[in-house]
């Protein structure tokens, strides 16, 4: 099954014409090109597996551990899973951008403050105007964790949420959102990396979509008004530091190990507002940002403010000590640095290539404006077709993704960039079909100076045929395969519900979450203040009602199989809200508290507090319980909430 490539000249043409069909359909280039992105035209056909070795590495008994853990993205569920790697057995489920049922995020007091800490004003009014909540959706493409001297710190997981254009971030210690942040200037965020060196420090993320520069509902149809923004988010604090204004729209994101440059591909360095426009040049390019001149031109005031935040012009024809802008064939997409600390790989997508630059010719590029941005281009190899991500096995091969071909391609860096300075090598070493449309892929420690070649994911846009048929909407497809000398193997392939974009894969001696949370915790800090405001200890046992004109607060603890408290009355009208603590300190002994027909329920981990507010509006007897299983009694854990009717 391995498929040792020979050149076979893999053109722009030829991957025009492997989409004919779909194109003929739509008609003319810009056709061509939607039926790439379509996609599901030109599959692959099946492969074989053969896993037998592999796969007894890959299956763990029951009760066994994995040896990494798995970060995995959701789409447009706008939530973080954890999965364990080998065995891809999903864990957990980390709600951020979306409203989870289960946990109460989005609903709680404590994930309300986070979800409007960080929201922009223009926002909250818009929503409240419109009776909309933030809190419903989100598309959550990129998790990465923070890094310290080029290796993952087990600190944070940061991402974005390309739907609200949003950066979140995830404390690896309860493995709970606890900032967002919405980015002012931009719209939505899509490509989102943290800083590699010397640590996170910022996180960079990529507005991807042109808005005019004034967005006063008066320009549409001027392109030359319309702009977009590179933005670098404080990890420590999750404030915006500074942005720099782009030529072209932004789509990936990686850095260096250097901690001198990020750089961005732009598939719409046309700044066309419809396909025919965004797919028209031959090239597009990717804009390297230098941070130290960029630092050091905010320092001087070199920027404008803009809603708040110091904006530097980093657009073409400008002055160009804060970007570079290199010319890379056509929509490309994906950007990844190798382990190596030298090349950063972008896929062209819509070019068979994937460009090979080498940041160590970075820094000429910034001192002598004359020299050709493409100086720093060493390799552009023909891989296959709709090349969309790339990542590492630490030993100086890179995995592409080819979306088109249905197929990863394993290849050689530095053989890439001996055939590009004429030596007869072939850099490709194997290729290996995937189920189907790839996008992103991942290898174990890949994005790091750490990367170990064991594992390699295939997340895969389409599953088809693989699975039971669920109906129209069909889930996604996840390959997992070990990374042998003699080739890789499959050893999983299993669905996922929307839509996995991007993980990653980290050593588990790095994280290392809690299993009770802290009293002290920040999370529950406002509900800690007005307690101590109304004499309560929300530490202790707690079976206190405070009234203060209609807002009622109910303070209660639980600790299986009980609530402190088996009744309270509050009346018709009333602004009610409930605090509970969790005063279980066991592993793994949750409960909730889920009030019937109000639409309210909340999860309590051990020696957590949480709060929920809403209004007793229906005069009658109201059952709470708690809904997460907890004791054998866990189903008399209940109480009764009395709502008084008004007197008239
Ligand atoms: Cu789906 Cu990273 Cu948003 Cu590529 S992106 S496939
Ligand atoms: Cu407490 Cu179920």
């Amino acid at each position: 099954m391995t498929d040792k490539h020979t050149k076979t000249g893999i053109s722009r043409r030829g991957l025009l014409g492997a989409t004919a069909g779909g194109a003929a359909l739509l008609g003319g280039a810009g056709g061509a090109r939607l039926a790439m992105l379509g996609g599901a035209a030109g599959v692959a056909t099946a492969a074989g597996t053969s896993a037998a070795t592999a796969a007894t590495q890959a299956s763990l008994a029951p009760g066994e551990l994995d040896e990494y853990y798995g970060f995995w993205s959701s789409g447009q569920t706008g939530e973080l899973r954890i999965l364990g790697v080998p065995s891809m057995r999903e864990f957990m489920r980390i709600p951020v951008f979306n409203r989870c049922s289960a946990t109460g995020w989005g609903q709680t007091n404590e994930s309300l403050k986070i979800f409007e800490e960080g929201m922009l004003p223009e926002t909250k009014a818009f929503l409240n105007a419109n009776g909309k909540r933030i809190h419903d959706n989100g598309d959550l493409h990129h998790p990465h964790m923070s890094f310290t001297e080029g290796t993952y710190d087990g600190r944070y997981l940061f991402m974005n949420d390309k739907a609200n254009t949003r950066v979140a971030r995830v404390r690896c210690d309860v493995m709970k959102c606890d900032k967002i942040t919405e980015i002012p200037n931009a719209k939505a965020i899509h490509g989102l990396r943290p800083q590699k060196w010397p640590r996170t420090g910022y996180v960079f993320a990529n507005g991807e979509d042109e808005t005019p520069m004034v967005n006063d509902g008066k320009t549409l149809d001027e392109p030359e008004k319309y702009v977009n923004f590179f933005t670098a988010v404080d990890g420590d604090t999750m404030d915006v530091a500074w942005q720099v204004i782009v030529s072209g729209n932004l789509d990936n994101t990686d850095c260096d190990y250097q901690g001198k440059y990020a750089f961005s591909t732009s598939y719409n360095s046309e700044m066309g507002m419809n396909l025919a426009e965004m797919t028209a040049n031959e090239m597009d390019h990717v804009v390297i940002f230098n941070l130290a001149e960029i630092e050091k031109g905010i320092a001087e005031g070199d920027f404008q403010e803009l809603n708040g935040v110091k904006v530097i012009d980093g657009r073409k024809g400008q002055n160009k000590k804060y970007t570079r802008y290199v010319p890379i064939p056509n929509s490309p997409h994906g950007i990844n640095t190798a382990p190596d600390k030298k090349h950063v790989c972008i896929a062209g997508k819509l070019s068979p290539t994937v460009s090979v630059l080498d940041v160590r010719k970075f820094d000429a590029l910034f001192e002598d404006d004359s020299i050709d941005p493409r100086s720093v281009v060493v390799a552009e190899p023909e891989l296959g077709l709709g090349p969309l991500h790339t990542c590492y096995d630490g030993k100086g091969n890179a995995f592409t993704t080819l979306f088109l071909d249905s197929q990863v391609v394993k290849w050689n860096i530095d053989d890439a960039i001996r055939a590009h300075n004429g030596e007869d090598v072939d850099p490709i070493i194997q290729k290996e079909d995937v189920h189907y449309q790839p996008g992103h892929n991942s290898t174990s420690m890949g994005e790091t100076l750490e990367a170990d070649g064991k594992w390699y994911i295939s997340m895969n846009k389409f599953s088809k045929d693989r699975f039971l048929n669920v109906g129209p909407l069909k889930p996604e497809n996840e390959q997992l395969f070990a990374i042998e000398d003699g080739g890789m193997k499959l050893v999983h392939d299993g669905p996922t519900f929307a839509e996995p974009h991007d993980s990653i894969i980290v050593r588990r001696d790095i994280v290392n979450p809690v299993s009770v949370w802290d009293r002290n915790d920040p999370m529950w800090a406002d509900t800690r203040a007005q307690a101590e405001a109304d004499g309560v200890d929300i530490d202790d046992w707690m079976d206190t009602v405070i009234r203060d004109g209609d807002k009622v607060r109910v303070y209660m603890s639980s600790m299986a199989p009980a609530f402190s408290m088996e009744k309270f009355t509050v009346r018709e009208g009333d602004e009610v809200t409930v605090i509970v603590t969790n005063l279980d300190d066991i592993d793994d002994l949750t409960h909730g508290f889920c009030l019937n027909n109000h639409g309210v329920a909340m999860e309590l981990g051990p020696q957590a507090t949480a709060s929920v507010t809403f209004v007793a509006a229906k005069p009658g007897v109201y059952w709470y319980y708690c809904q997460w299983f907890c004791h054998a009694l866990h189903m008399e854990m209940r109480g009764r909430m009395l709502v008084e009717p008004k007197a008239s």
